[in-house]
This record gives structure tokens, sequence and C-alpha cells, in this order.
């Protein structure tokens, strides 16, 4: 019987986070698949359950929980090993800055319903949309490059993955879906190419989800 119930969709990279925050904590779960494409995340009884109708949302313990970055810090405190933060309180709002500069401030910006709103509500063009999700991608990752690098080791942030590499994967797995480039950033990259050796990291990647 699976520990938890993942409603999550193979691409979200809000869900990747928390796949792989579950794999990094050994947590087994279940996942219930909401087609994004289709736009299952607005039916209602999907919207009954997280009136937001964003994935994922994380059945585990008796709770429901939403938003990314609060199921990750629940499984962190529930689930002490591996720490996906540093105990230090500096060291921990250090981390805890790139993981917010990725999912306060370029994933928004970015995700499918402001895209769908530019195109069509806002009549912007194709090309233009895609200038508006290149410019805020590159805009961030350049700035979280710099944050990160005095700091960084195999990882964002040392030489064990914190909540800020969870972040990051999935947001470099989207940069490159869409083609933006990320040679100049190296730190970035080096995290990245670390996790991605990572058992917990590659289970999570989208290509290995059934979709
Ligand atoms: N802040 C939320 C963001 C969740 C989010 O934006 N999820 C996207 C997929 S990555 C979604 O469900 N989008 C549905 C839509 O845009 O209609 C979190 O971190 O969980």
């Amino acid at each position: 019987m699976p520990r938890a119930v993942l409603y999550d969709y193979f691409r979200s990279s809000a869900s990747y986070r928390v796949r792989i925050a579950l794999n990094l904590k050994g947590v087994d779960y279940e996942q219930r698949p909401i087609n994004l494409a289709e736009g299952a995340q607005k039916n209602g009884n999907y919207r009954a359950l997280n009136p937001q109708g964003f994935v994922p949302m994380l059945e585990i313990d008796g709770v429901r929980l939403t938003q990314s970055l609060s199921i990750i810090v629940y499984l962190d405190r529930k689930f002490r090993e591996p720490p996906l933060m540093p105990a230090d309180p500096a060291d921990a709002a250090h981390v805890r800055s790139l993981a917010l500069t990725v999912a306060c401030d370029i994933h928004p910006l970015n995700n499918l319903r402001v895209l769908k709103y530019l195109k069509n509500n806002l009549g912007v063009s194709e090309e233009a949309k895609d200038e508006w999700y290149r410019h805020w991608v590159a805009e961030g990752l350049a700035a979280l490059e710099e944050m990160a690098r005095p700091r960084a080791g195999a990882f964002l942030f040392g030489d064990q993955p914190t909540i800020a590499d969870v972040c990051l994967v999935p947001q470099l797995y989207n940069a490159r879906r869409f083609s933006v480039p990320i040679a100049d950033y190296p730190t970035l990259r080096r995290a990245d190419e670390t996790a991605s050796a990572h058992a917990a990291f590659a289970a999570a990647h989208p290509d290995r989800q059934e979709h």
C-alpha cells in the first residue's frame, strides 16, 4: 500500500519538484495523473479537492497538501533524512532564497495559464509569447547563477542535494525544452549534471513518468 497519493502531470515542473523530494525521502507513492493538456485541472471534481486547480497535490498521513514548496517542507520535517535544508539558519536562508528565485520569480511568469492568457486573451503572437518565456527564464537563471556560485559544490549548495536543486532541475528541463540557452550558467549546469546522476532525480524525470 503506497504511503501517499500524488496528483501530478509528467511535464509539470512543480510536480517534478515533489516527485524528486518524495524519491529523496524514500516515500512510496501512487501517482494520479491530471492531464493539463486536456484541461483536467479545471474539472469540478479536481477543483473540489484543490480550488486553485493546480498540480501538484499530495495526500499523505490523512492530510491533503498543495503548493510544491509547502509539500516539500512538510516532507522535510516529517522525514528527516536526508535533510533538504541546511541546519544553520543563515545557510538555510541562502538555500531557500535560491529555491524561491525559481519557484516565485521564474516559474510563475512562464507556466501554462500565463502563456495561454498572453496568447488567447491578450492576442500576443506565438513569437512574442516565446520571447516572453525566454526573457524571464534567462533573467532569472542569470541571477541564480550569480547567487549560487560562491557557495556551490557539486550541487547548488555544497555537495548534498537541497531544496534549491529540487527546484533547479525541473526549471532547466523546461529551459531546454523551450530552447533557452543555458551555456552561460556553469554552476547551474554542474548541479544539474550531478543531480541527473542521482537515482532520486533520475526517477522523477518527465520521460520516466506514465502519461
Ligand atoms: N506555486 C504552485 C504552482 C503550481 C503550478 O503552477 N502548477 C502548474 C503546472 S507546473 C499547473 O497546475 N498549471 C495548471 C494551469 O496552468 O492551468 C506550486 O509550486 O505548486
